[in-house]
This record gives structure tokens, sequence and C-alpha cells, in this order.
């Protein structure tokens, strides 16, 4: 049977309808950040906030890949439908990581229960932050029980990429020294769950003994809840099934304490409004600089009859009248 061709009338339903080919093509569409996007987007919102969103966070190397691989297993095993979404800063480099999530691809290629988008960044980080949201979309509404989001824990593009997420977990691999100590300063802030991954590497116990007592010296109230420290093995799979146990306790956790999942929701969109808007003001000024104004505004900065500040200023001023 030969379906009509995929277009802006039908792509939206077809997403809905689970077609994979859409969804393809709605996220390269996505990505190339097309005029026509937003408004398919804005139709698709309505139909998500079903998925869960799990962030998977650590350093380059520290197995994050690998455990997302095993997490999807056990994750069907349980019976629930995945979508991952691969965001790795270092595969323009290295190449490695998207190689590696095409071979994680293709052990789940027959299974129409995973879907596995990798985000390449092209340099742009800005740009991996907005994108990234509205895969989650198209992930959710082609009704995914649990998107997993796999990003690379180091700048702040990375960890906004976390607040996506209901639960985001964070892996530490033991034996990297006391050098990178310090960086783990800022962890508890993100981490509903704290992995040891590479558990079968020395200095585990030491590794333990540290992140238990960070979270002891935490500022927890009563309340709260306190991220648990979970050990495992991603390349044979070992404590992936406690972690799959931990991942839904804190889901069942967020649905218990509804002000909590309230806020998880503001922080979501209240963060994604902010990148819309910061990404329209760039496209609006990147659009101004063709024009004639700016041109004569350029001139007189030129010949220094005004200042460039000055200058910005008129330019703003005309763009805000004109979106009156
Ligand atoms: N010894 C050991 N190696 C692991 C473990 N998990 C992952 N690795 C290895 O660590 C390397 C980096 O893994 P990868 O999943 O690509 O890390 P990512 O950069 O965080 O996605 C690979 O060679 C994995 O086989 C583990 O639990 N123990
Ligand atoms: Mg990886």
């Amino acid at each position: 049977m030969t379906k009509t061709p995929l277009n802006t009338d039908n792509i939206i339903q077809r997403v809905l309808d689970k077609d994979i080919r859409a969804a393809g093509r709605l996220m390269r569409w996505v990505d190339d950040d097309l005029d026509k996007v937003k408004p398919l987007l804005a139709q698709l919102f309505e139909h998500t906030g079903h998925a869960r969103i799990i962030g998977i966070t650590g350093n380059p190397g520290a197995g994050k890949s690998t455990l997302v691989n095993q997490l999807i297993k056990e994750l069907r095993q349980r019976g629930k439908t995945v979508g991952c979404i691969a965001v790795d800063p270092t595969s323009p480099f290295s190449g490695g990581a998207i190689l590696g999530d095409r071979v994680r691809m293709q052990q789940h290629a027959l299974d129409s229960g995973v879907f596995i988008r990798s985000v390449a960044t092209r340099g742009n980080l800005g740009g991996i932050s907005r994108s990234t949201p509205a895969i989650v979309h198209i992930l959710d509404a082609m009704k995914f029980d649990v998107i997993l989001i796999e990003t690379v824990g180091v700048g702040q593009d990375e960890v906004d990429i976390v607040r996506l997420a209901d639960t985001s977990v964070v892996l530490n691999v033991p034996g990297l020294g006391d050098d990178i100590q310090a960086s783990k300063a800022g962890i508890l802030e993100i981490a509903d769950l704290l992995v040891i991954n590479k558990a079968d590497r020395d200095g585990m116990q030491r590794l333990r003994r540290e992140l238990r007592t960070m979270i002891e010296l935490g500022d927890f109230e009563e309340n709260d809840w306190k991220p648990p420290v979970i050990e495992t093995i991603a390349t044979s799979s070992q404590g992936i099934d406690n972690l799959a146990d931990a991942i839904f306790k804190h889901l069942e956790w967020l649905d218990t304490h509804q002000d909590q999942k309230h806020e998880v929701e503001l922080e979501r969109h209240h963060h994604y409004i902010g990148l819309v808007a910061m990404g329209e003001i760039e496209r609006i000024v990147q659009h101004e600089r063709a024009s004639e104004r700016w041109s004569e505004q350029l001139e007189k900065v030129r010949t220094r009859e005004i200042s460039p500040y000055e200058a910005a200023q008129t330019l703003l001023s005309y763009i805000i009248e004109a979106k009156r």
C-alpha cells in the first residue's frame, strides 16, 4: 500500500499515528529550524504530556550510552515503549558517539516500541537546547511511555536539557581522582538519582562514601526527595533493574507530591518559552541586518556621527514598533 506523500497538511496526523518516517521528517525540519515547523509543533503540543521523561547525564566516557542501551532493554521487558534522544557534543569530533548510536539503533531496529534519535550539535550548543524539547514533544505525541535523554553533563546547555526531565540521573565513575570532585558540588541541584557506573572499577567504595556524605550534608527538608546512590556495571547490565526500580519510585514520588510535580512542569515550560523567545529575537535581528535602515545606521557609525550603542538602540526600537 502506498501512502500519500508527506506534507505539512498530513505530517502531524501521521506523527500521531506513530508513523516513524513522518516523525523522522519532522525532526529533520526541527533540526533545520524551518519556518514552517513552529506552527506544526504548536499543533502537536496539545497531544503531549503523557510520557515520563528521564535525563541521563555524566561526563564523556562515563558509560551513558551503554547504560541507556541496557535501560531500554529493561524497560521493554517491563512492557514500556521507549523513545530515546542522544545529545552528545563530542560526536561531531570523534564520530564515535553517532556511530555507536547507529549500532544501538540496529539492536532495536526491529522493535517498533523503540525509537532512537541522535542530535548532532554542529558546534551550536544553543541549537540543541532549542531542538531537544521539540523532539521530546514529537516522541511524546507518538505516545512513547518513557523518553530517555542522554546528554554530556558539562556545560550549561546540557544542564538545561536535564531540566526537561521528570527524573534526572547523574552518572559518576570511580577512580577519577580528587581533581574532579569540585565539579560534583552542583550535582545535587540536578540529580534525582546518583549512579556509580563502572562499579567494577577500583575506587568504588570511596566514591560511594563521598556521594553518601555529600547527600548527608545536603540541604534537604523533611519532605524532600533524597537521591539514592545506585551501583551499576552497564557493560554487563548489573544493577540496571535497581536503576529502573529507582526511576519508577521517583516518578511515583512525584505523582504523590503534586507541588513538586508542578514545579518540575513549570521549570520545563518556563525554560522552553525563554529559549524559543530568544531564538525568535535572534532571528529577527538576523533578518534586520539585511535591511536598508541597518545600512543607514551602519554608515552613521562609520562616520562616527553616532555610536554603535545608539545604532543598536534605534534599530531595536524600529523592530519593536513594527511588531506592535
Ligand atoms: N568497566 C566498565 N566499562 C564500562 C561500563 N560501562 C561502560 N563502559 C565502557 O566505557 C566506555 C564508554 O562508554 P559509553 O557508553 O560510550 O560512554 P558515554 O560517553 O558516557 O556515552 C565504553 O568502552 C564502554 O564499554 C562499566 O560499567 N564498566
Ligand atoms: Mg554516549
